[in-house]
């Protein structure tokens, strides 16, 4: 189809990227999806947005939205309800290890490999089958690891790769199996890839990054950085301007060369030849730029927070690329990959992990992570009933060929407790609500190191005190126009480094069991009441939770992992659904509120797991139960 300034929002909403570009707009003007199924809605032409939005949508949003919408004529996929396909990694459970702040061995106040070999009992106990380290390459840490300067090197810091070899060795020894971060649309400025490409344009480097021409004053384009600033750095050395997304030491990789798909293939290959079981796969709906690296359209870059990002989420290539890298590596082995790909919605994570697709096996999407009209750095309470809205819809539209990652937390976060009570009330039952969504859902939980402790923020008092190069670089833009105070709470709203706060093992200071060392980053405030031995002497305690519902996920396997979901109910107060499979249906019943909540009285059961003492009355604040469906309600 050629989409025109005449096409219809119906006709958009055909294609995936036009149903996913809608459903970001709506949520973030926070406007229902089914506004479009409105008639006289979905028989406007493009060309009358302008006009509508008082100029909200402008000629240049529309320009780039034709332009992506005429770049990719996939179909949606459909969505027919057939079983899914048996696999071992959508059996399995994750669970993502921050190497850096996991367990120091060495005393260096660094969490490193032979830290995290310590504790394979505890995370065996949990019931964890795969771990996701972040990347453990030899890097500058200027990004904290995701600026890798040598990817077939451990980071001194962590270890060696015989500390790796033993690990991994260990790991599968006990039938669990381990992932790595693949960090490929960008290298440190450190590596030598880039180096020799900065010093020898003319030599077998000189087109393995963005290189523009220009002059010192003028950037290529008015593309932003994620990390604050513009996305180019000026190098005197070679005459031109360089494209780094993220950190100025963090240089994009030209994938429309041939050679670097070729050298990212190979290395991929070299650690998957050494065992490791699969990769998440850092920003990879990233690689493919749009050609000429036009400038941003003002609506996008307010709509999504960073101007240009419509010229590479979901570039003309990246299709073509991921399949080509499938091909020429994961598909050899039995692995699992799963991208990491900030702005694909629905639609388009369908495309990059369906069955029939040949590409990834599964996406992050992250719109679960905040609600419609709010972004990581607004300082407010997350209402949990968004929640029933989100995975409803997921669940049911996603279709049977694609299986969705099942996380609330990630190094990347704030801890998600927090967010929804700021006020730290409830905190351990809001925690379990979250595991039990997490692993009775279809798809594959993740579970973020401390939340099986229902770790929450950390208040840092002082920039001093953060280490994230993004929330440096932010609250050095906020002091431009505010205070020290407005903008450590700014940064306190949204800082990353709530989620990389060492882990607790023990209750005894300063280290807390992570470190016999200074710390590299403090401890979080809850170590001296949410540490791991202290759980362990609590059978209240949400680790006992934890490993409660993982087991009952893998005892129910047939309805949990591969049943059907059915939703239950209409209030938006309690998500209630069905997960019927092997002949067992589960009820599983979660009141999303603060307040007593009325019971859904469709069906009756004999309680499997609670997050509370239940009674006969209505739900308590935050209660979540898993029943076996005995008989239908009369
Ligand atoms: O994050 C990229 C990404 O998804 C961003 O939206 C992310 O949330 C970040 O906070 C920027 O706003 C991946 C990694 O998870 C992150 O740790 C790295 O800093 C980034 O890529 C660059 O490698």
């Amino acid at each position: 189809m050629n989409y025109t300034k005449d096409s219809t929002l119906r006709q958009v909403l055909q294609s995936p990227l036009g149903s996913d570009v809608i459903s970001r707009v709506l949520q973030s003007l926070q406007k229902p999806l089914r506004l479009v199924d409105n008639p006289v809605v979905g028989n406007l032409r493009l060309r009358q947005l302008p006009g509508l939005t008082r100029g909200l949508v402008d000629e240049e949003f529309l320009c780039a939205l034709l332009t992506l919408l005429n770049a990719d004529d996939t179909p949606k996929i459909s969505v027919i309800p057939t079983p899914p396909a048996p696999a071992w990694w959508k059996e399995s459970v994750f669970y993502q290890i921050y190497p850096r702040s996991f367990c120091d061995a060495s005393g260096d106040g660094v969490g490193d490999l032979p830290g995290i070999r310590t504790k394979l009992d505890y995370l065996q106990a949990l019931g964890v089958d795969v771990l996701w380290l972040s990347p453990i390459y030899d890097s500058p840490n200027d990004d904290m690891g995701y600026d890798i300067r040598d990817y077939q090197k451990i980071m001194a810091e962590f270890g060696t790769l015989e500390d790796f070899d033993a690990l991994l060795a260990d790991v599968h020894s006990r039938g669990m199996r381990l992932i790595l971060d693949l960090v490929v649309n960008h290298t440190s400025d450190e590596h030598a890839w880039f180096q020799s490409s900065l010093h020898a344009p003319d030599g077998p480097y000189g087109d393995y990054y963005l290189w523009r021409d220009g002059t010192p004053d003028a950037p290529p384009n008015n593309w932003d950085s994620f990390f604050s600033g513009s996305a180019w750095t000026w190098y005197p050395e070679r005459g031109q301007w360089a494209l780094h997304l993220f950190s100025k030491k963090q240089m994009d990789l030209n994938w429309d060369n041939a050679a670097v798909r070729r050298d990212v293939a190979s290395l991929v290959c070299w650690w998957l030849d050494r065992g490791v079981d699969g990769f998440r796969m850092d920003v990879i709906n990233l690689i493919s730029k749009a050609p000429g690296l036009p400038n941003g359209s003002k609506l996008v870059g307010g709509l999504m927070g960073i101007t240009g990002i419509e010229h590479y989420f979901y570039g003309p290539h990246l299709h073509e690329y991921l399949r080509e890298l499938c091909q020429n590596s994961f598909d050899r082995y039995n692995v699992v990959t799963v991208g990491e790909t900030p702005g694909i919605g629905r639609e388009t994570g369908a495309l990059m992990t369906h069955e029939s697709r040949g590409e990834l096996d599964m996406i992050f999407n992250f719109d679960q992570l905040e609600t419609p009209g709010h972004a990581r750095w607004d300082d407010y309470a997350y209402d949990l009933r968004y929640l029933r809205t989100y995975y409803t819809d997921w669940q049911r539209r996603y279709p049977a060929g694609c299986w969705m990652p099942l996380f609330f937390e990630n190094h990347d976060n704030p801890r998600m407790v927090s967010k929804v009570r700021p006020d730290g009330v409830w905190r351990t039952e809001v925690s379990k609500l979250l595991l039990t969504l997490q692993c009775t859902l279809r798809g594959a939980p993740f579970l973020y190191q401390g939340q099986e402790l229902g770790l929450g923020n950390t208040k840092f008092a002082a920039i001093s005190e953060v280490r994230d190069v993004e929330a440096l670089n932010l609250y050095a833009e906020l002091r431009k126009t505010m205070d020290d105070a407005a903008a450590l709470a700014k940064l306190n709203a949204g800082c990353r480094d709530h989620a990389r706060t060492p882990m607790p093992w023990t209750a005894q200071g300063p280290g807390y069991g992570f470190t016999g060392g200074t710390p590299w980053l403090r401890m979080p405030d809850d170590a001296p009441t949410h540490n791991a031995e202290a759980a362990e002497a609590d059978a209240a305690s949400v680790l006992h939770y934890a490993r409660a519902v993982i087991a009952l996920r893998r005892q129910y396997r047939e309805a949990l992992v591969y049943g059907s979901f059915t939703p239950l109910g209409r209030s938006k107060d309690v998500f209630a659904y069905l997960r019927a499979g092997g002949g067992q249906t589960l009820l599983v019943e979660l009141n999303l509120t603060g307040t007593p909540a009325r019971r859904c009285r469709q069906v009756r059961g004999r309680c499997l797991l609670a997050n509370c003492t239940l009674g006969e009355g209505r739900m308590r604040p935050y209660e979540a139960a898993v029943y076996l469906v005995t008989e239908a309600a009369r």
